[in-house]
C-alpha cells in the first residue's frame, strides 16, 4: 500500500494536491485537498482490467468552471433548503441562495469548493487521508463555528470508508455526503442506464417543481422507485411517472431505508462484471442519475451527456430543518456529528 501526491493546480495562493491511495489489490483512489474531491477510482472488472469508475476532470480549472459537484464532499447541508431559510430556537437564519430561491449543497462556497488541510496516514490494514476544515460562524449564513474532519480510508479488501465528524460551538444544522458520480462500465464506455440498483427501501420522498421534498412519503411498490429486487436505472429514465419526468427523466430522489441502522445499496453492471456495495448508517440515499450532465464539455475525454454517472448520496433527509416529520439534522455544542459510509468494489455481478 502507498500514497502518492502530485501538484494538480492552484487555488488562490494555495497548491491543490492530488493524493492517490493505492492498495495491494489493484485498487486506487485519487482525491484533492480542494473539496475533498475524488477524481478517480480505479478498480478491476471481471477480467482484471483496471479502469476508472467515477466522473472527473483531468484539469483543475474544469472543477472550478464546470463541475456539478463531481466527487466532492457537500456541506454544511447536502440537498436543497427551501427559501434558503430555517428557524432554530425562534431565530430565523438566512442562507445564501444559489439555485433560484433555494440554498443547494451548502451554498455559493460550500465544502466542495474550499481547501481542506490534509494529513496522509498509513497503518497495517489501510492507507488514507484525513481532511480538516474550519467553517467560521456565519459562513454561507449558518450559525456556529463548525470544525469538520473527514477520513478517506482504503483497505486491501477494495473498500473505501468515508467517516465524517463535525463539532460546533453553537446550535446549528449539519448533513454531509459525498457527491461522486459512479459509472461501473469503466472509463465511461457506456452510460449508466444498464446499471442495476438494489436496496431495501419501500418509500421515497415526493419532490415539488423546485426539487425540494414536499414532505410526502410515497409508497414505492409498483413504481419505478421499487428497487427491492433490483431494477435497471433505465426504467426510471424512460418512465412517464410524473416524479421521473419532473427530475429531468430519471431519478433525483431521496430513497428512505426501511430499517434503521446500517443499510446496503448495491449497484452493478453486468457487462463489466463490477459491483459496488455502499453501506451506510444514514437515513436515506439520494439517487441522482445525472439528468442534467449534457453540455459542451468533456468528462475524462468523453463528451458530457445525460446519465453518464449515478450519484448515491447517503445522508439525512433533504430540507429536514423545514420538515418537522423528518429526522432532525440539528447539531448541539455538546454533540459530535458522526456518519460513516463504505464503498466496496467487487468484480462479480449480483442483483437481477
Ligand atoms: C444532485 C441533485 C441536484 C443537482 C446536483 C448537481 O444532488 O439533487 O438536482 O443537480 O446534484
Amino acid at each position: 500500500m502507498k500514497i502518492i501526491d502530485n501538484l494538480f493546480g492552484h487555488y488562490n495562493d494555495e497548491s491543490v494536491l492530488e493524493y492517490t491511495l493505492v492498495n495491494d489489490a489493484g485498487m486506487s483512489v485519487s482525491c484533492l485537498n480542494y473539496g475533498c474531491i475524488i477524481t478517480k477510482i480505479m478498480v478491476p472488472d471481471r477480467s482484471g482490467k483496471i479502469e476508472n469508475v467515477v466522473l472527473g476532470f483531468e484539469n483543475f480549472n474544469d472543477y472550478l468552471d464546470l463541475s456539478p459537484y463531481f466527487g466532492s464532499v457537500v456541506g454544511r447541508v447536502a440537498g436543497r433548503i427551501s427559501n434558503s431559510q430555517f428557524e432554530l430556537d425562534g431565530h430565523v437564519y438566512q442562507l445564501t441562495p444559489n439555485e433560484d430561491r433555494s440554498h443547494l449543497h451548502g451554498g455559493k462556497k460550500g465544502f466542495n469548493s474550499v481547501i481542506w488541510k490534509t494529513e496522509p496516514f498509513q497503518d497495517e490494514n489501510a492507507v488514507g487521508l484525513k481532511f480538516f476544515y474550519h467553517s467560521p460562524n456565519g459562513e454561507e449564513g449558518y450559525p456556529g463555528n463548525l470544525d469538520t474532519s473527514i477520513i478517506y480510508r482504503l483497505n486491501n479488501q477494495n473498500e473505501l470508508t468515508i467517516t465524517y465528524e463535525a463539532r460546533t460551538d453553537q446550535k446549528t444544522i449539519v448533513n454531509l455526503t459525498n457527491h461522486s458520480y459512479f459509472n461501473l462500465s469503466g472509463n465511461l464506455k457506456r452510460d449508466v442506464s444498464q446499471h442495476i440498483l438494489q436496496l431495501d427501501s419501500e418509500r421515497f420522498l415526493e419532490l415539488g417543481l423546485d426539487k425540494i421534498p414536499t414532505g410526502k412519503m410515497i409508497d414505492s411498490r409498483n413504481t419505478p422507485f421499487d428497487f427491492k429486487h433490483g431494477r435497471l436505472l433505465k426504467s426510471g429514465m424512460n418512465s412517464s411517472h410524473p416524479q421521473n419526468v419532473l427530475a429531468g427523466n430519471g431519478y433525483d430522489h431521496p430513497l428512505l431505508f426501511t430499517k434503521k441502522g446500517e443499510n446496503t445499496v448495491a449497484l452493478s453492471e453486468k457487462e463489466s462484471g463490477r459491483t459496488l456495495l455502499v453501506t451506510t448508517d444514514q437515513h436515506c440515499v439520494v439517487l441522482y442519475t445525472g439528468n442534467h450532465l449534457e453540455g459542451p464539455y468533456s468528462i475524462s475525454g468523453v463528451r458530457a451527456r445525460n446519465h453518464l454517472g449515478v450519484c448515491l448520496e447517503t445522508q439525512g433527509l433533504p430540507d429536514a430543518i423545514n420538515k418537522p416529520d423528518f429526522p432532525s439534522i440539528v447539531l448541539n455544542p455538546d454533540e459530535v456529528y458522526h456518519a460513516v459510509t463504505k464503498y466496496r468494489f467487487f468484480s462479480n455481478t449480483i442483483g437481477v
